[in-house]
């Protein structure tokens, strides 16, 4: 470990539109899976803290919900929270999906962007999909509109440039001491991000607005004699009907939810794990404050 002296530490929050991918690059630049990942938009609702170091440098990532023109409630609690995080941290980087360009989402996070003063830097992100002089012209665009402190072309999917990414938020962040132990990796407890793990294969096997319905809260976390762990979760939904499709002809739906998060949470936790789910309805559960404090958002008044 360097010497105390030397060692530098900041906050590095990676904001943009839904579905840019965010959420990989975090889990690209820690190393290891910190938040959840899927096709769909929306998929992150608070922000996952991920931790790296990068020679004398602690770098605390911070993942946030995609920002878009909020409806709901949860909408509404979920960008509010994506920008308070932009306004704490030491540097902003702001993802562009680079095969789709810049939509109307991005043009909102770019206005909201020119308020900040913190260092901002761009990242491109998805270059695998496209063609080097598509690039270089929405780099140029996007410099022109707003004073990037550097640009980077990545792709957090095969990790290419991730490496040059993190080495430069390392010289960028204020030298001070580290906020965390050399290998902590995550802030977040171990029962949130089963949640959040079940929350994924929700996403990845339920269809249209039922995932965007439906929230997960580990309930129970025994460590057991054997060294294996049980962990019983509730998935809420908002009426019956959706009670029905997330437990499928026979169960098979939720048997497969279950058996897919079970793997990923065993991985990740290096333990033996017994998943046991169970889905209640819960009407208006998205205008239930304590859910909202579950899932570590603040609860947007109106
Ligand atoms: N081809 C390609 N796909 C990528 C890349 N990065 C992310 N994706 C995909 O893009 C989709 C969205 O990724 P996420 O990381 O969940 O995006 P996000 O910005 O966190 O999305 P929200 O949480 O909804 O705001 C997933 O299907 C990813 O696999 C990349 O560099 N290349
Ligand atoms: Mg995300």
């Amino acid at each position: 470990m360097p010497q105390a002296e030397d060692h530098r530490c900041g906050f590095v929050a990676l904001i943009g539109a839904p579905n840019v991918g965010k959420s990989t690059l975090i889990n690209a630049l820690v190393g290891s899976k910190v938040s959840i990942v899927t096709p769909k938009v929306q998929t992150t609702r608070t922000l996952i803290r991920g931790i790296a170091i990068e020679g004398n440098a602690q770098l605390i990532f911070v993942d946030t919900p995609g920002i878009f023109s909020p409806r709901r409630r949860l909408d509404r609690a979920m960008v509010g929270t994506a920008w308070g995080s932009a306004q704490d941290a030491d540097i902003v980087a702001l993802l562009i999906d680079a095969r789709k360009g810049v939509g109307d989402d991005d043009e909102a996070v770019l206005r909201g962007l020119a308020d900040l003063r913190a260092t901002k830097a761009l990242v491109l992100n998805k270059i695998d999909l496209v063609a080097k002089p598509t690039l270089l012209t929405l780099a140029e665009s996007l410099n022109a509109r707003e004073k990037f402190a550097a640009t980077f072309m990545i792709s957090a999917l095969s990790g290419n440039g991730v490496e040059d990414l993190r080495r430069w938020l390392a010289q960028q962040v204020p030298a001070g001491p580290w906020h965390y132990p050399a290998d902590q990796i995550s802030d977040a407890p171990l029962r949130q991000l089963a949640a959040e793990i079940t929350r994924e294969k929700l996403y990845l096997k339920l269809h249209q607005e039922l995932p965007y319905q439906s929230t997960v809260e580990t309930e129970v976390w025994k460590e057991l004699a054997d060294g294996s762990v049980r962990i019983e979760q509730t998935i809420y939904v908002e009426r019956e009907s959706q009670r029905k499709i997330v437990l499928g002809k026979g169960g098979a739906t939720i048997k497969a939810i279950g058996a897919a998060a079970r793997a990923d949470i065993a991985e990740v936790i290096e333990q033996p794990v017994h998943l046991f789910l169970f889905v209640k309805v819960r009407e208006g559960w998205g205008n239930d404050p304590e859910r909202y404090r579950e899932m570590g958002l603040e609860f947007p008044r109106e």
